[in-house]
């Protein structure tokens, strides 16, 4: 048998994190169009004929600004140094940067990379031709995939590379399991996934959820679930929570949507906000959010 720990990096916005649930054919990681959605490490587990892959879903590259931006950037780190190899995801939209030039030069000696040249659907030929000839002066890429992640398109053809360089290895986890991410953790970040989508602007960089209530009923099958949407400004709030309260009960009615499909139960989902002052400065309240530096051994 086959197996082992197979990273997604790329730069921010790429489509790692709708690679990730395609790959492993359930929502594990949560997908906008905003960059910087991603802030830890998730893994999506996916069995095969005679391999199990742990895929690690990292957040995007970018230059840290704030101690989360540096969180998410030692993450990546550790999880490249604990791969058998790694996914290197590019939009062909965007082509080959410096960036990723940069990371292929770095890494593609010390590590098998395979290269996904993403959102092939959104590119005209010339484009994909122009970033295939640049990646070409790369010999030491194990393959390069042009794919959509979105669509599905290629998605196997992926898969079928990363096998070739996946050690051999015993099964690292149960078939059953396909994320290491608990269901709190999960709701958190679908909560998050919607005010991503629903909020204005510069709002939702400075977001963070925590679950605090996370209950099923003894007498039916009902979820009773409570959340903080924490945010960094008394005038942000008010926007979260809109006028008579609509923004906040539209993130409750799309989040409530999916955290039903995971749990397969009804849930009652309770949304607060709550205001803590520059939370992405401090790391005692990041601590308290799940963003634990420690937890990055
Ligand atoms: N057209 C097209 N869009 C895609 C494709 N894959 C991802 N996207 C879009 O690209 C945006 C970013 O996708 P994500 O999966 O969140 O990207 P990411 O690399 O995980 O981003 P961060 O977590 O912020 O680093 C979303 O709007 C996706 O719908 C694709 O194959 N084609
Ligand atoms: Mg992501």
């Amino acid at each position: 048998m086959k197996s082992g720990f197979i990273s997604i990096a790329g730069l921010a916005n790429a489509g790692k994190s709708t690679l990730i649930n395609s790959l492993v054919g359930e929502k594990v990681a949560i997908v906008s169009w905003r960059p910087q959605t991603t802030r830890d490490r998730i893994l999506g587990i996916l069995n095969g004929d005679g391999y199990q892959i742990a895929f690690v879903d990292t957040p995007g590259m970018h230059k840290a600004r704030n101690q989360l931006g540096e969180y998410m950037m030692k993450s990546v780190e550790v999880s490249l140094k604990d791969s058998d190899g790694v996914i290197y995801v590019i939009d062909a939209g965007r082509g080959v940067s410096s960036e990723d030039e940069k990371f292929l030069n770095e890494y593609t000696t010390k590590i098998n990379v395979v290269v996904a040249l993403n959102k092939e659907d959104a590119v005209i030929r010339e484009t994909l031709f122009a970033c295939l000839e640049k990646l070409g002066s790369f010999p030491a890429i194990c393959a390069i995939v042009p794919i959509s992640a979105k669509k599905g398109k290629n998605v196997d053809a992926l898969k079928n590379e990363v096998v070739k360089i996946l050690p051999e290895g015993v099964e690292l986890f149960p078939e059953d399991m396909y994320t290491d991410k608990s269901m709190r953790f999960m709701t958190q970040e679908i909560i998050r996934e919607k005010a991503l989508y629903l909020l204005d602007k510069e709002i939702p960089y400075g977001i963070g959820v925590e679950v605090i209530k996370f209950e099923l009923r003894d007498d039916k099958p009902i979820y009773d679930i409570c959340a903080d949407i924490v945010c960094e400004k008394e005038s942000h709030k008010a926007i979260i929570i809109g006028k008579g309260g609509s923004m906040l009960k539209e993130i409750a009615t799309q989040a409530r949507i999916d955290i039903e499909e995971m749990v397969d139960s009804k849930v009652f989902l309770t949304l607060f906000v709550k205001v803590k002052t520059d939370w992405r400065q401090s790391e005692y309240i990041m601590k308290e959010l799940g963003y634990n530096k420690k937890d990055l051994k």
